[in-house]
């Protein structure tokens, strides 16, 4: 029944024998959209694979990169406006006692210079990272039952505008979006015969049934090779990416098959979105060209909204339509006797994209029997052309920004645009759409989940990366506050609470832009040993559950009940901190006393760390897992993201 209205449309133009015309697919889009109220398959070929469409009388081109683009300024306009009511709702709930917050959002509701601009950013590292930035996504959701009871921050994810993912994180923020901006709660508990968060048989071998049908792995990967083939068959080249990208789909998106025909751009069309009820999702890819290295300094951050994808970074500093790219855009424009293309941006390619890392995941585990052997000759196929150092590039081919930005696009020339992994660049929380000055945050919540450790837990790398950014050229203006050296986050303890970082604004005095403040929280244990290994598959529905209640334990300090009853307040205090500052209000004693306890003050202890093994902060729960994973995942210890070459590595285990 979901189907229904494209296969229908896929009929009556094959009937007509002529190319599907935009305008009926808008159409059959908006429909879709609107019977949905998610984001959709409106891939106009109601398959994986992209189609050739009339271009819109308005041609699709590629735009520079100075300004925001005009479809995220106009939804802003409302977005902003709708944060209000539940700003003023959660900071009154955040029980400010000596600062009247409520009031001063309400007699500056109409000057969003005031209201605060709040961004939420969830890192990667596989379904750690889902399951714990589920858990912080959970506690800040005014819908979950008991996030606004004593000691809760529910309501901050209704307060909010952007909310950013990368890599596992991107799998979180992707699967909230094509699921109608569903509560975690929601897509935890699934319904019957969903696939939905079920992670206790692996995505290697596939969910236990489809609907009614029990499917076996061997049918499962038979449907994704046909669907990475309907997309070769008209014309693209396939990367291993496709076909991880589809598999994780089956896990993320509710629909038959994982939803095929999605598209990463109809989350535009989605009302969630389109009236602005929900924040704006972002997911982050690094470029990286064949047979090159890249680290902070050097890489350019790709970044896929419902709208565009491209980079503010100098090198590309452009943006392409999402919905058109896989049209041969050259020099910013289609050629005149160019046709158009949609269908390219499929959601779980963009997700695919975002974690490609994850790619040699599944050729590690290519050796599972059941895995036929026509998909194991089709990737090894892949990798012949690639090499084995290549394996984690997703092509977007043709190249959007083909001849585009000549003097500063390294890939200029190239008719493939090769990204990978978000976290490739060690920048492994998508803090940098965040950070934009056209963008103009106040504040960030920056959920960490990396696998720093040896035990695979944060020592904030990815802020490390994205700070020595922004001393370079390639920051673009980009500011960000400054944070200490790993060993100074464990023996001050700044991984195991929250902590703040560029809490004094006169820090950027010299700076072009006031960046947000960054309110960091890294995965650590209270009420479950959360740092399983990236590359562990499967999850019983308990240890799941245990690490999301893990992650929400973490967004809300054990509901206060770990030290600190004030904690809703302090986080008032980050939301309102670089507004007070702007208006030059006193935001009173408690907010004082917050950043007394929270800030980072420059303070640095570099004493060599032997080891970090942190001991939960309240009593593990039962269900919490097997003292095995503690270190366990073996060889991949310690192999977070972006290490150099990662790809290599692994696949030499
Ligand atoms: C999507 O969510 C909205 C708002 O919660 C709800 O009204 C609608 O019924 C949901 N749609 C579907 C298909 O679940
Ligand atoms: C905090 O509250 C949430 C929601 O009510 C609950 O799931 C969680 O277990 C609580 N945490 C603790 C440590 O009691
Ligand atoms: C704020 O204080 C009231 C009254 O003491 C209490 O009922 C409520 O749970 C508190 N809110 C939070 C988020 O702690
Ligand atoms: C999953 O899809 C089923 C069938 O359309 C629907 O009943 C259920 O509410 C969906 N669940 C979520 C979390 O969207
Ligand atoms: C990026 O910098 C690293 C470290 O200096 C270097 O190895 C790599 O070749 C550089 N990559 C590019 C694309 O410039
Ligand atoms: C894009 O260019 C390629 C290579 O020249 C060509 O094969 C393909 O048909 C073109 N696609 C469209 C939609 O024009
Ligand atoms: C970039 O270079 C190509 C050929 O080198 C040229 O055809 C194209 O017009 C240039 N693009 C721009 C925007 O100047
Ligand atoms: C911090 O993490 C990095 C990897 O991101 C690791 O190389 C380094 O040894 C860690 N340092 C400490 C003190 O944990
Ligand atoms: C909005 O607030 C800022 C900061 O207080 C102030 O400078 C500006 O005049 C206000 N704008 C309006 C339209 O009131
Ligand atoms: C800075 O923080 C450290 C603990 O992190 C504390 O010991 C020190 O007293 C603080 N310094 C100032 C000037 O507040
Ligand atoms: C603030 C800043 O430096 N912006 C620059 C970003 O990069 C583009 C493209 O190189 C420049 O035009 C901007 O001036
Ligand atoms: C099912 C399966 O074979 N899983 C393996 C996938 O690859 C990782 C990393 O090598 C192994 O740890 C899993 O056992």
């Amino acid at each position: 029944m979901r189907f229904l209205p494209l296969p229908l449309l896929s009929l009556l133009s094959a009937a007509l024998g002529s190319p599907t015309g935009d305008a009926l697919v808008a159409k059959a889009a908006i429909e879709v959209a609107e019977i949905l109220r998610r984001a959709s398959p409106d891939n106009p070929s109601g398959s994986y694979a992209p189609a050739t469409v009339d271009c819109p009388s308005d041609r699709p081109t590629i735009r520079a990169g100075g300004t925001l683009s005009q479809s995220e300024q106009d939804w802003l306009q409302t977005r902003r406006s709708k944060t209000v009511d539940p700003m003023i709702e959660f900071l009154r709930n955040c029980n400010l006692t000596d600062f009247d917050a409520p009031g001063y959002i309400t007699s500056n509701s109409q000057n969003f210079s005031v209201v605060p601009n709040i961004g939420i950013a969830v890192s990667g590292g596989g379904y750690r990272a889902l399951m714990n930035g589920a858990g912080f996504i959970a506690a800040a959701d005014s819908r979950v039952p008991g996030s606004t009871d004593a000691g809760g921050i529910g309501g901050l994810l209704q307060s909010s505008t952007y909310l950013a993912g990368l890599s596992g994180g991107g799998w979180l923020v992707g699967s909230i979006f094509a699921n109608n901006f569903s509560t975690v709660v929601q897509l935890r508990d699934g319904y019957q015969d969903s696939a939905l968060w079920q992670f206790s048989n692996s995505i290697f071998q596939g969910p236990k049934r489809r609907g009614i049908s029990i499917v076996n792995t061997v049918e499962y990967w038979d449907d994704i090779k046909d669907q990475v083939d309907d997309k070769r068959d008209a014309g693209y080249d396939a990367s291993i990416t496709d076909y991880w990208g589809r598999a994780l789909s089956v896990q993320l998106i509710n629909d038959t098959d994982g939803g095929p025909a999605y598209t990463f751009s109809s989350i535009a069309d989605f009302p969630g979105f389109a009236d602005a009820d929900t924040p704006m999702p972002i997911l982050i890819a690094d470029e990286r060209r064949p047979n090159t290295q890249i680290i902070s300094l050097n890489s350019t951050v790709y970044e896929f909204n419902p709208w565009e994808m491209g980079s503010y970074d100098p090198t590309v500093f452009g943006f392409a339509p999402l919905r058109y790219v896989g049209s041969n855009f050259s020099a910013g424009s289609i050629p005149d006797d160019g046709h158009c293309v949609r269908g390219f941006d499929s959601y779980s390619f963009v997700m695919g994209t975002s974690s490609s890392l994850f790619n040699s995941f599944l050729l590690q585990n290519l050796s599972d029997t059941s895995i036929p052997s026509v998909v194991v000759d089709a990737l090894e196929a892949i990798l012949t052309d690639l090499g084995n150092d290549d394996n984690d590039i997703a092509a977007w081919t043709p190249n959007p920004f083909f001849h585009f930005a000549n003097d500063s696009n390294a890939s200029a020339d190239d008719e493939q645009l090769t990204l990978v992994d978000g976290g490739s660049d060690l920048q492994n929380i998508p803090l940098h759409p965040l950070i934009q000055p056209v963008r103009g945050l106040d504040v960030i919540f920056a959920v960490d989940s990396s696998a720093d450790t040896l035990y695979h837990w944060p020592n904030a790398t990815a802020l490390r990366a994205t700070y020595e950014r922004s001393l370079n050229s390639i920051a673009n203006g980009t500011a960000f506050p400054r944070v200490p050296d790993a060993e100074t986050f464990i023996n001050l303890g700044l991984n195991q609470r929250p902590s703040f970082f560029g809490c004094d604004a006169s820090e950027f005095a010299n700076a072009s832009h006031v960046p947000p403040l960054v309110v960091y929280l890294a995965n650590t244990p209270y009420t479950a040993l959360s740092n399983v290994s990236t590359f562990d598959p499967s999850y019983t529905d308990e240890e799941r559950n245990a690490i999301i209640r893990n992650g929400y334990n973490v967004a809300t300090m054990g509901n206060g009940t770990a030290s600190d009853a004030e904690w809703p307040a302090c986080v008032a205090c980050a939301v309102l901190s670089r507004s007070v500052a702007r208006t030059g209000t006193d935001a009173g004693a408690t907010c004082a006393r917050c950043f007394d306890r929270y800030c980072w003050n420059g303070t640095t202890d570099s004493t060599p760390v032997s080891s970090y093994e942190p001991t939960p902060i309240l009593s593990l729960d039962a269900q919490s897992l097997g003292a095995s994973i503690y270190g366990g995942g073996g060889a991949a210890a310690g192999l977070a993201y972006g290490v150099f070459g990662l790809a290599a590595a692994f696949l030499a285990l």
